[in-house]
Parts: C-alpha cells; structure tokens; sequence
C-alpha cells in the first residue's frame, strides 16, 4: 500500500489501499493502528477499525471488538492498551512491565494497561450490524452488550469524580488526544521531572519526527500521573483527594452518551429494556450542557476538577458533542457557528478537513500531533453529528475533504491542516477503515 503524493485516485483505487491497509495491519484477532508505532491492540482504535472492517469482512468487525472486551476489567474498564505478549520487549514505550497490570485486583489474564479510552465502542458495533445484520452478527452484538453495559456502568459510577453525572478522564492519553492544548493548563499543575524520562526510552520518537510528537516534559508528566495511579492499583475510590489529573472532557463525555442511545437500539435484539439506556443518555447530555457548555464561546469546554474552572482552550474536543441525537438546537446551533468560524473552517466546499486545535489561537501548531493537525476520526465523528442535525451540506463538504486528503496523500496517521502532507504513521488503521466508511 504504497502512497502518491499529489496524485488523486478515484474511489475504487482508495478503496484498494483502504483494504491493503487493514490487511496489512491485522494481527490473527484485532487490527494494529500501525506495525511500527503502535503494534499492539488499542480500544478506541479497534472501535473506528471496526466500523471499516464491516464493510469488507463482517466477521473481523466482531473479531476486533470481541478480542478487545475479552480483556474487559472485572469492574467494567476497558483497557486502552491490550498488549500483545508474542511482541518482543521495548516495541512499545510504555510497555507491559511499565504497566504491570497484573498488580491489579479484577485485571484479565491478558497485560494491559490500566487506562481507559473514549467509548466508542457502542455506536461501532450498531453501525457494523447495521451494515450487515447476518445471524452471526447479531450473536456476536448479544454477546457483547452486557460487556459494553458494565464498560458504562465503570464510568457512570467509579468516574463520576465530580458528581455531576460525568465522567473523568485521569490522563491525557484517556481522551485520545494526548497533547491537545486542551490539557496544558491541568498539566501544567503536574510535577514532573524530565530527568525522570531519561530512565526510559521512548519508542516513538524513533518511528517519527520527533517534532511532530508530544515533548519529554509532556512524557515526563505522562509517567507520573501514570506513576500515581499505579501505586494504587488502579483503584478509583480515593482519585478526587490524591490524583494529579482529572478533567471532564467533551469528547469523551460526548461518547458516553452517544453510546447508550446505541445501546437501547441493541437492548431489544439482546431481550433487554432500551428505557434505562434513554434515560441515562438524556441525563448525560443534560450534565454536559449544564457542566461543559459555556454560553459566553459558544462551545464546549473541559472542566478541570482540581480547579473546578473550565479550561479556555477552544480545540475541536469542543465540537464532538455533535454527536449527540438529542443535543438541544441552542447548542447545535452554536456548535455550527464554530465550526464554521475561521478557527475550524467548515463549509459546504472546504479544502482541507478539521484542524485538532482553533487555527486562530497563537498556541496552534500545524505539525505537532493533536495541537493543529487533522485526524480522521474526528472528522468523521463530527460529520455524523452533523448528519444527525439536519446539515447534509456541511457533512458532504467535510466528507470530500477527508477523501481528497487521503487520496492525495494516503491513509496516514494525521495530515498538515493547510497542506494536507501526510504526517506520522503512513499506514494508519482509523485512517483507512474511516476512509471505506465514508466511501459507502
Ligand atoms: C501514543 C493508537 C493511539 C491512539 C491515540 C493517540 C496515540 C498513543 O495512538 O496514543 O503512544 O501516543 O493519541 O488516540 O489511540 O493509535
């Protein structure tokens, strides 16, 4: 699966390197977001990964979320990492030994990490049977709703550190936007010495440019909060008096949400009641709208709980909320506004999909990974929402953009927001199996 630069391809062509590229990256039950920088199984990857699958071999769609949930915590987590043990030592930095899973009470016999990832779990696994309802699928959808319960029942309760009907996220890499600069200002506040980092050696700075890469104080500060979970065993009870990091974040709270309105389309096909899954979507959103949503920007926010303050920063975390079907049209309208504005520039005809970050602010910087950049996944998130809320406009505008991106530059892991170059991975799992989804 080789890339041209500068040359288009047509639909059919895209969809070949779409396909190679997952052939590519699949490893005998799950899909790797890249052989070189993350050869292992990750949960939100696997989720979008799914969604691709699913248009090509149904089955592996199932064999993707199965293999992720069989290495589900007792307590509903789902690890972010599921680590693969036929991998030589340091292919990954952290690895299992950094982890040490095991260390924890209700972990699976499978390393893993003990971090979470966005929930986007549910919405994948209805939109793959949907694609394809086969009796099959349909088992493996039964099979796996009691799982994507308890992994809701874990963030409704053990997360909802601020008792507000949100979830928190512990750690940067749990929102999947590591460095965004929605998390500087919480950070900022987490002691870290960079001389920690040099105990160890990180791996992706060998696979990619490390200017386009989080920085070692960011890494240093990764550790610790890592570090500060660990020597708990993960356990959540006592997070809001001694854990350095706790944010409620848009997109993941976002996703939460949008994953029981998923969840009570598959409860009558599982012989459950959808009604409990309404209602706890209706309350999420109400809880985002009212904690998240700041009425003077227009947009949504991370709440920082250490401060209880939300965080300024406005990246496209705060748009996610799109999403969500029953986002009152006050906040969708606005929602709409801002993604239209000059910081995102979405339109009907656009040359380049989402930046991650508000092209205005003098922090937005085009090459570094989540601080500028444009992600796929995001993009797709948004124009679903976007097809929810009555813009069939402004979605085909969004989705042409992302086809032309990866036609011109294949499916890599993330693309310069004004030029479009492919950076990081150039082999990128989401990439292609987003690509095949909006290509149907
Ligand atoms: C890392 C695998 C993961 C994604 C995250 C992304 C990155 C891991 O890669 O994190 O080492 O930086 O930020 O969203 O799931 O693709």
């Amino acid at each position: 699966a080789g890339t041209t630069q500068g040359g288009a391809r047509d639909a059919a062509a895209l969809r070949r390197l779409a396909v190679a590229t997952l052939e590519a990256n699949w490893e005998h039950d799950h899909t790797v977001p890249s052989r070189t920088l993350y050869p292992h199984q990750w949960s939100w990857d696997s989720a979008f990964i799914a969604v691709g699958w699913s248009h090509v071999r149904p089955d592996r769609a199932w064999r993707e979320l199965a293999s992720l949930f069989r290495a589900q915590w007792v307590d509903g987590r789902v690890p972010h990492i599921v680590f693969n043990p036929a991998l030589r030592v340091g292919s990954y930095f952290p690895g299992p030994e950094f982890w040490d899973s095991a260390l924890a009470e209700g972990a699976p016999a499978a390393a893993t990490s003990g971090l979470i990832q966005p929930p986007v779990h549910a919405p994948a696994a209805w939109l793959a049977y949907r694609r394809f309802p086969s009796a099959a699928g349909r088992a493996a959808l039964c099979r796996l709703y009691p799982r994507l319960v308890a992994q809701q029942r874990y963030l409704a309760t053990c997360r909802d550190v601020g008792g507000g009907g949100l979830a928190c996220v512990v750690h940067p890499w749990e929102s999947g936007l590591d460095n965004s600069p929605a998390w500087d200002a919480p950070m900022a506040a987490v002691p870290a010495d960079v001389a920690v980092m040099r105990a160890y050696r990180r791996h992706d700075t060998a696979h990619a440019d490390a200017a386009h890469r989080p920085t070692d104080l960011d890494y240093a500060r990764y550790v610790a909060i890592v570090a500060s979970y660990r020597e708990r065993r993960y356990r959540d009870e006592d997070l809001a008096t001694r854990h350095p990091f706790l944010v409620e974040c848009p997109l993941f709270n976002a996703a939460m949400g949008a994953a029981e309105h998923a969840l009570a389309r598959i409860a009558p096909l599982a012989g459950a009641d959808p009604g409990p899954h309404r209602e706890r979507a209706a309350r999420v959103t109400e809880a985002l709208v009212r904690r998240l949503y700041d009425p003077t920007t227009g947009t949504f926010h991370p709440r920082d709980l250490r401060t209880d303050r939300l965080v300024p920063a406005r990246t496209v975390l705060g748009l996610a909320p799109l999403i969500l079907p029953d986002l009152p049209v006050r906040q969708v309208s606005a929602l709409v506004t801002e993604a239209c504005s000059a910081r995102f520039g979405l339109a009907a005809r656009m040359d380049r999909p989402l930046p991650s970050h508000d092209r205005t602010a003098p922090d937005f910087e085009p090459l570094r990974y989540w601080r500028g950049p444009s992600w796929m996944n995001i993009n797709w998130l948004v124009r679903r929402g976007l097809l929810r809320h009555g813009r069939p406009d402004l979605a085909a505008g969004l989705r042409d953009s992302m086809i032309e991106l990866v036609a011109r530059s294949g499916c890599h892991e993330y693309f310069h927001p004004d030029t479009g170059a492919g950076l990081g991975s150039p082999a990128f799992g989401w990439t292609a199996a987003l690509l095949l989804d909006v290509l149907a």
